[in-house]
């Protein structure tokens, strides 16, 4: 019978493909669902943009957050306002080199849950565009959860081939909501 749309049942008999299901081929569902947020530092508001720009590309001022879905990339939330956040400080030479690649790196320490069985401890990782120095942080939910802090921390500076002779630090939103002068004191260093 001469039908104009094949039946499924005839159209997998010509092409010989058989119809599976997602779950068969998604082997690796994402454990979490992820928001991608970007803030442009510009009162005009008029800039209309359509690609996701390479953070070296943005203006300064901008930022790019990941978080996990209905975490919202500020202080106040619910599941950052007791949490701190692993430090990247880069000099004005890493934009050309470093910027990045360690801001895919964290994307994708994050997606692929690189902290064992601490990830559930990581809240989102924040990227800053700034003249004076870009800055790379990756968020967690406590800052009185020790072993999971330092875990992420030592975890985070490995993956992002920090070398062991440099450290990174990890501070609390509360102190940095409160500082007083252009830097916060450390909780941890990994
Ligand atoms: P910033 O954008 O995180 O860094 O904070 P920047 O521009 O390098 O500035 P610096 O202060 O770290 O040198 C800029 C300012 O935005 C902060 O000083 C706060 O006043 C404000 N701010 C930043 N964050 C992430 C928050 C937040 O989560 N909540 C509130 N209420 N203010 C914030």
């Amino acid at each position: 019978m001469a039908t104009a749309e094949p039946s499924e049942e005839e159209s997998s008999e010509e092409t010989n493909q058989e119809i599976v299901s997602p779950e068969s081929y998604i082997k690796h569902p994402l454990q979490n669902r992820w928001s991608l947020w970007f803030f442009k530092n510009d009162k005009s508001k008029t800039w209309l943009y359509n690609h996701i720009q390479l953070s070296s590309n943005l203006m300064s001022g901008c930022d790019y957050s990941l978080f996990k879905d209905g975490i919202e990339p500020m202080w106040e939330d619910e599941r950052n306002k007791r949490g701190g956040r692993w430090l990247l400080t880069l000099n004005k030479q890493q934009r050309k080199y470093d910027l990045d690649r360690f801001w895919l790196e964290t994307l994708l320490c994050l997606i692929g849950e690189a902290f064992d069985d601490y990830s559930d401890d990581v809240c989102g990782a924040v990227v800053n565009v700034r003249t004076k120095g870009d800055k790379i942080a990756v968020w967690t939910s406590d800052y009185e959860n020790r072993e999971a802090v330092t875990h992420i921390g030592r975890v985070y500076k490995e993956r992002l081939g920090i070398p062991m002779n440099m450290t990174i630090g990890y501070q609390s939103h509360a102190d940095t909501a409160t500082k007083s002068g252009s830097t916060t004191k450390n909780k941890f260093v990994v």
